[in-house]
């Protein structure tokens, strides 16, 4: 549980995620570099100060708590269209909404809005291609007219991407996690020029479930590769203890961390094989969120964390629902490789 390096270092041109200890957050607040940074602590809201700040209603089990912190080496402009903010800086555009689930209107109907406006104004702003996106709300698994809220999510998203012509093709890495608080908060990447969609050979297509999991299916890849200025960054999606389309590991977290972490192999695998070798350093995870349902045996997770990926690999572990019942952890990954 390493935070990872010194605040003051960028990396790459267009974007730097990185883990910080929350208490340096507040050195950063000034900083016209700060893209978002995120803090995941007991209840979901959003605010701009500058840069955006995002708090997502996910209880953080780290003993020493974290924030994650994006930022960019490039000038920033900030725009608001209805119920998005956004901001651009060269090929990346990056937005987050928070809506409020009312009682008129389902979550469903609420999925497929959000969906709509988002992808019409990143294709307004000349940013079409989303590549990246994480979704956040809670009570994933109720029942709520006659439907697990996962399902109506994936029925409403799907009804917005499905209004472009091939889009199975073009699905953004995602996450879908149970927040503890309400309140429907999305956020994401998009682009200029498209990304690389990677699958991963262990398993179905998420786009190609069968039906029990979702009416319609789940609108997401397993990781998108993608060429910023002078970075090669690699977005891993939630990934989970899931082989072919069934979940491995009833009942038993520490088996269902390590089937995840050889899902995340063999994506890193596949994204080696689909790319030159220039793509060797995406091979080193540069973060890892690991969501769990139950926020017990920690040490043991962490150890065992340690032996699936290296052992400095900064990590932030949260207290989620994950959106299939019987799935207890769920991990996002995410590296990077500047060229020159
Ligand atoms: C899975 O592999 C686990 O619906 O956007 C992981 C990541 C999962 C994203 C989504 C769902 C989503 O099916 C669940």
């Amino acid at each position: 549980m390493t935070p990872s390096a010194d605040p003051t270092t960028i990396i790459g041109d267009t974007l730097q995620i990185t883990y910080l200890p929350a208490k340096s957050a507040a050195l950063l607040a000034n900083d016209p570099g700060v893209i978002a940074l995120i803090h995941f602590v007991n209840s979901t809201s959003s605010s701009q100060a500058g840069g955006a700040e995002i708090t997502i209603g996910l209880p953080q089990l780290n003993r020493q708590k974290q924030v994650e912190v994006w930022r960019t080496k490039r000038p920033i402009s900030w725009h608001q269209k209805g119920d998005i903010t956004f901001c651009t800086t060269g090929d990346m555009l990056f937005g987050y909404m928070l809506l409020e689930e009312g009682t008129s209107s389902s979550l469903e109907a609420l999925s497929e809005q959000a969906y709509h406006s988002l992808l019409d104004l990143i294709a307004q702003q000349g940013h079409p291609h989303l590549i990246r996106i994480w979704n956040y709300f809670p009570n994933i698994n109720q029942e709520q007219d006659q439907q697990e809220r996962y399902k109506s999510f994936c029925i409403g998203r799907h009804r917005a991407c499905a209004k472009s012509e091939g889009f199975e093709k073009q699905l953004p890495a995602a996450t879908a996690i149970g927040s503890h608080s309400p309140g429907f908060l999305i956020y994401f990447i998009a682009s200029k020029k498209p990304g690389l969609r990677i699958e991963n050979p262990r398993q179905i297509s998420a786009f190609q479930y069968p039906a029990i999991y979702s009416p319609k299916s789940p609108s997401f890849s397993r990781a998108v590769l993608k060429e910023w200025n002078d970075q090669r960054d690699l977005y891993i999606s939630g990934t989970a203890s899931i082989v072919g389309h069934k979940t491995h590991h009833l009942d038993d977290q520490i088996s269902q961390l390590q089937e995840s972490a050889c899902n995340i192999k063999q994506l890193l695998k596949e994204a080696q094989r689909l790319t030159d070798t220039s793509a060797k350093g995406l091979q080193r995870l540069a973060l890892l969120k690991i969501y769990l349902r139950q926020s017990e045996d920690l040490a043991q997770i962490d150890k065992q964390v340690n032996t699936l990926f290296e052992p400095e690999t900064p990590r932030i572990y949260l207290q989620a629902d994950i959106c299939r019942q019987d799935l207890l952890v769920e991990i996002d990954g995410y590296s990077t490789v500047v060229s020159n």
